[in-house]
């Protein structure tokens, strides 16, 4: 029943029936060739007419990593996990499923190896939960096909899983600054308060963003010119102090005559069609609307065009939401829910049971199954084909259109691209953030893992709600939040309506300060991230990595609460109510201690390997940089670009020899891939009492325009010695 084919020296396809295109691998697979395989190493198989199961039993201490953006611990064992997206705003933990669908796996162990599952409906991951020991992976099909990464090294697992799908997104350099969002800020006036609050007070801003209500009646594509009546001239006077708009886009779209979304939709048969062929009836925001059929390319491209009216107005992104897609409900639900009601002669005695059941079936009004099933997309061949076996990738191909579209209407210019709901594949041209979190120290916790295991997936550029979603946020919760967030690649504040508001000037005084100094330790890595973050991309190896990516220990792979940001810098964040400190793990090497307050406070110490309690006053963040591996910082700004980086400061704790090579570009355009960019190649060597320093420059598109280089270099015991280049 499986045909096999290899694929490169270490990976090989194993497909079954005829699985449907979805678009996450790169590779032309047309002129593979196929034989036949009764069986996939490791996996027992069972099938019946309706599923595929693959069976796998584990050793007592594999762990398994991967999964992406799901709930519970980075080992995934101990849970089931279902990938059908969903939009589910309660991320408890007995939550199986959210908003993308990431069947990719890791199995590390005695026996080691990368699992990749490329179908794009249902698939039940059950890890060790039924039975402690053992893996059952069930896919409800017989079309499928699979990936199997035969590697020892976790990392080579995902170099071969890029080298599959592709590689991460590159945001602008910009995306990299503080973000600030709100659903919503009502009005133009608002949005104007907010950007010129974070300016007076002196906080680093760099994106903000307008949630649905600056639309006309939740109209995709539309603004609301009562309360927008200038939204370009607000794009264009923020874009004057270096802030950026994004506006949110959902797919829904209003039923509505005369609309012109609507009416051009309908009149091209651009939405999605019921059984009977009609355009399919699901209510979101607006209230009735139609589904866009994004597996359509000729609707990508409409959709597309739509666009421009944003970036006619010089907005240089979107944020793409709702496309699991979401439902409020359908009208035939509710219908036959009021008809049973109707019918429904209860007995006094009943009367409990009764409610019971009512309570239970408006639960399962919204997002409900049957209506996903009862909706058909019209391929590019002609054929039709049930919505139900392709849910997964319709955030995908939402985002595939907005993507596809701005490299035309931006000419060579990077989008900032989220969506909410993904597939693999959506790493290549924008990214996710981690949806509707509660303002609960837990969800700093989930916040952690989600980093860690998104970013396995290719979602190098990706982070959660900071300050949290849902509820009320105490001041202590968003200090800590906002610390942990300037470890998220993107960062941003975001909280949902009716809940108490949460920037930084929100609160009191001191709350105030501690934020600002916070936001600019963000501004102050930026070399260091920004070029972390490209080298990243380069050598196919995570932003942000496990320290059991990093470190051989046993101890490493129960640690899951602390990660390396870049292969420097190890981050330990408070994340738990009312702490003055936590217990932090430092594996294998010295470090240095540099439990940060402020970017102009660099006094550091340096630690063994091994256990301790580090203090961190409401203030502070414990940060650690790696023994021979070296921090870059710049002095803050208000935004980025605000000015050039003409000065870096380099930190370090050099024992023998420590080499950091700086990258930069422009930081907007895609001119990187032509050559355009630059590298400085720092190399420090260990002197007895003193340090050597060679800086090698190699930047033919003179794109580092750093003329000054401090040196603060740390020895085994502790003393920093401190010297000044030109360069
Ligand atoms: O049903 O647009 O995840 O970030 O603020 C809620 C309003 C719809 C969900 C998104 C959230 C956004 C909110 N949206």
């Amino acid at each position: 029943m499986f045909k096999k084919a290899q694929i490169s020296a270490q990976t090989h396809l194993y497909r079954s029936g005829e699985p449907f295109k979805t678009g996450a691998v790169i590779l032309d697979l047309s002129k593979v060739n196929f034989q036949d395989s009764p069986r996939i190493p490791y996996f027992e198989i069972e099938t019946n007419d309706k599923e595929t199961n693959l069976i796998y039993k584990m050793q007592k201490d594999d762990v398994v990593y991967g999964l992406g953006e799901t709930l519970g611990a980075l080992n995934k064992r101990g849970k089931i996990y279902q990938f059908y997206a969903t939009d589910d705003p309660l991320h408890t933990p007995d939550k199986k499923a959210l908003y993308g669908s990431h069947p990719f796996m890791i199995l590390d162990g005695e026996k080691s190896f990368g699992l990749f599952i490329d179908y794009p409906s249902e698939i039940i991951f059950d890890i060790g939960f039924t039975h402690k020991d053992y893996i059952k992976i069930t896919i409800f099909s017989k079309d499928l096909d699979i990936y199997l990464f035969e590697c020892d090294e976790k990392l080579t697992i995902i170099k071969e899983y890029f080298a599959l799908t592709g590689k991460p997104y590159i945001p602008p350099k910009w995306a990299f600054g503080f973000q600030q969002s709100r659903w919503s800020y009502f009005s133009e006036e608002e949005v104007r308060y907010v950007a010129n609050k974070y300016r007076e007070l002196d906080i680093p801003l760099d994106v903000i963003y307008t949630d649905i209500d600056y639309m006309d009646g939740y109209k995709v594509f539309t603004i609301n010119r009562e309360t927008f009546p200038n939204y370009e001239g607000m794009v264009k006077d923020l874009a004057q102090k270096g802030i950026k708009v994004i506006p949110i886009i959902d797919p829904g779209v209003k039923i509505e005559e005369g609309y012109h979304v609507y009416e051009e939709g309908k009149m091209n048969g651009y939405f999605c069609v019921d059984k009977n062929r009609e355009d399919f009836v699901a209510a979101v925001w607006p209230g009735l609307t139609h589904f866009p059929d994004f597996l359509n390319s000729d609707v990508r491209k409409w959709w597309g065009r739509q666009y421009k009216i944003f970036t006619d107005m010089g907005i240089k992104g979107v944020w793409n939401d709702m496309n699991e897609p979401s439902i409020f409900y359908t009208p035939t639900r509710v219908q036959k829910l009021f008809e049973s009601l109707e019918k429904a002669k209860v007995e006094e005695n009943e009367l409990g049971q009764k409610l019971s059941l009512i309570q239970e079936a408006i639960k399962n009004i919204p997002n409900n199954r049957e209506d996903y099933k009862s909706f058909y997309h019209k391929l590019d061949d002609g054929t039709l084909i049930n919505h139900d076996l392709v849910h997964n990738l319709y955030g995908l191909k939402m985002t595939e259109a907005a993507s596809e579209a701005l490299k035309t209407l931006l000419p060579n210019e990077r989008p900032l691209l989220l969506s909410r709901s993904s597939y693999p594949g959506l790493h290549r041209m924008a990214s996710i953030w981690m949806g509707d979190n509660m303002s609960w120290w837990e969800h700093m916790l989930v916040n952690i893992r989600l980093l860690q295991s998104l970013n396995m997936m290719g979602f190098f550029y990706t982070g959660a709600d900071i300050g949290g979603f849902g509820g009320d946020a105490s001041p202590e919760l968003v200090i800590r939040w906002m610390q942990l967030g300037v470890f998220n690649p993107f960062y941003r504040n975001h909280a949902a309506l009716n809940t108490r508001p949460q920037e930084p000037w929100q609160f009191d005084e001191e709350s105030l300060n501690i934020m600002r100094d916070t936001v600019r330790l963000r501004y102050a890595l930026l070399p260091y991230t920004y070029s972390e973050y490209m080298n990243s991309v380069k050598e196919s190896e995570p932003f942000i990595k496990p320290l059991s990516f990093v470190f051989d220990g046993k101890k490493e792979k129960d640690i899951e609460d602390q990660f390396m940001y870049g292969n420097s810098l190890m981050v330990a964040p408070v994340h738990e109510q009312n702490k003055k400190g936590r217990y932090v793990y430092l594996p294998d090497v010295k470090w240095l201690n540099w439990t940060a307050t402020k970017f102009e406070e660099r006094n550091m110490t340096v630690y063994k390997p091994g256990d301790y309690y580090i203090e961190a006053e409401l203030s502070q963040i414990p940060l650690f940089i790696k023994e021979n591996n070296l921090l870059v910082l710049t002095e803050p700004m208000n935004y980025v670009g605000e000015k050039e980086i003409t000065e870096l400061w380099i930190v370090g704790l050099v024992t023998s020899q420590a080499v950091y090579t700086y990258y930069d570009d422009d930081g907007l355009t895609y001119n990187f891939a032509k050559g355009e960019f630059g590298h400085l190649k720092i190399e420090i060597l260990k002197e007895s009492n003193d340090f050597k320093v060679q800086v090698e420059k190699e930047d033919p598109k003179n794109m580092i325009k750093v003329n000054k280089i401090h040196f603060e270099i740390y020895d085994e015991s502790g003393n920093v010695v401190k010297k000044d280049m030109i360069i």
